[in-house]
């Protein structure tokens, strides 16, 4: 399994710098002063800045071309003119930055610095105005420097996601049907064990924040010897920073699932005990769960448990807070 890979293609413009001018001072009684033509300000460039409340490139969806603004014309008195603001794109820590067509990597972000920015494209230098070519034989100078053009460039932005939660449960504890709940995903949900087969990600957007979620297959006594589907897909679950433990309330071994499920995890990679970690308890519409959520509270006083059922659809929100709280 490769992993999760979101892939963007951007057109990137650095701004033009602006012409410098051509002008000469105008004063009373003085019938053609010196020039005093300004400079042209410079193009804008072309920046990304790391953001670590992004964990995709969801947010570029809608936008696939970034322009630096033009620097503008210089101007009469030696004024400078504007310079054009940088265009910056803001993306997720790992993202690697590569060339459209020869894919080489021209960045790679693999540092979680928050806020670390780099400069791409620069933007074109504005030109001189031409008082700067006022020279003893030449007092009146016509000339001024053009603007130097903007840099283009077409790239392909990667990210490997990793996700923030992992869903691990028995099989049909409902892993599938909360990840379609709460993100985009569409897993396919079925009434039988083993419906996934292959691990699904989803993404929860709350307010400006993404929490990525990793639905991975059941997970059966044996699956850290090779049994099921589970063994394979734990690996996928090695990097994230919490995991939820579903556990099905009107499974009859219900009380005894958190336990198995732990064992399993510890004798495949005994850290991921060490994550933080809440029990999420489905299935609450079910008749007789009420009995076994207090048993299952009973049980492991220590742990997190939240109830929920995505039928009647509560709960969805504590759940979200807390799956929130883990990635970030
Ligand atoms: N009554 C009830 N049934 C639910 C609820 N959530 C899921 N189910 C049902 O439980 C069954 C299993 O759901 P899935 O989401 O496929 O379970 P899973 O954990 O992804 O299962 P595997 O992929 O096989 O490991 C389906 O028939 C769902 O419709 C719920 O809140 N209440
Ligand atoms: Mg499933």
């Amino acid at each position: 399994m490769q992993g999760f890979i979101d892939e963007t293609r951007l057109e990137l413009f650095s701004g033009n710098g602006g012409p410098g001018c051509v002008s000469f001072r105008r004063e009373k009684y003085v019938a053609k002063g010196g020039p005093d033509g300004g400079d042209g300000g410079r193009g804008g460039n072309v920046v990304f800045e790391v953001k670590r409340n992004l964990k995709t490139f969801s947010h570029l969806n809608a936008k696939h071309t970034f322009r630096g603004k033009n620097g503008q014309p210089g101007m009469g008195k030696k004024m400078h003119g504007k310079d054009g603001d940088h265009a910056v794109i803001l993306v997720p820590p790992g993202t690697i930055i590569r060339d459209f067509e020869s894919n080489d990597i021209i960045k790679d972000f693999s540092g979680n610095v928050e806020g670390e920015t780099w400069t791409f494209l620069q933007g074109g230098k504005g030109g001189l105005g031409n008082w700067h070519y006022r020279t003893s034989k030449k007092q009146v100078p016509r000339y001024a420097q053009p603007g130097i053009e903007g840099q283009y460039a077409e790239i392909l932005l990667e990210l490997n996601m990793i996700a923030d939660v992992g869903f691990v449960g028995f099989p049909n504890a409902g892993k599938s049907s909360l990840l379609k709940e709460l993100t985009n995903a569409d897993p396919k949900v079925g009434a039988y064990p083993f419906t996934t087969k292959i691990p699904n990600l989803g993404m929860l957007r709350i307010a400006d924040k993404d929490v990525v979620l990793a639905d991975i297959p059941g997970i059966i006594d044996g699956a850290s010897q090779g049994a099921g589907l589970g063994l394979r897909f734990l690996k996928h679950i090695a990097r994230t920073a919490g995991l939820a433990f579903m556990v099905d309330l009107s499974d009859p071994d219900f009380l005894d699932a958190f336990e198995h499920l732990k064992h399993e995890l510890e004798e495949f990679e005994s850290s991921l005990l060490r994550k933080e970690r809440i029990i999420i308890a489905t299935k609450t519409d079910l008749e007789g769960t009420g009995d076994a959520l207090e048993q299952l509270r009973e049980k492991y006083p220590d742990e997190k448990i939240i109830p929920i059922s995505v039928f009647a659809r509560t709960g969805i929100d504590e759940i979200k807070l807390n799956l929130l709280n883990m990635a970030h």
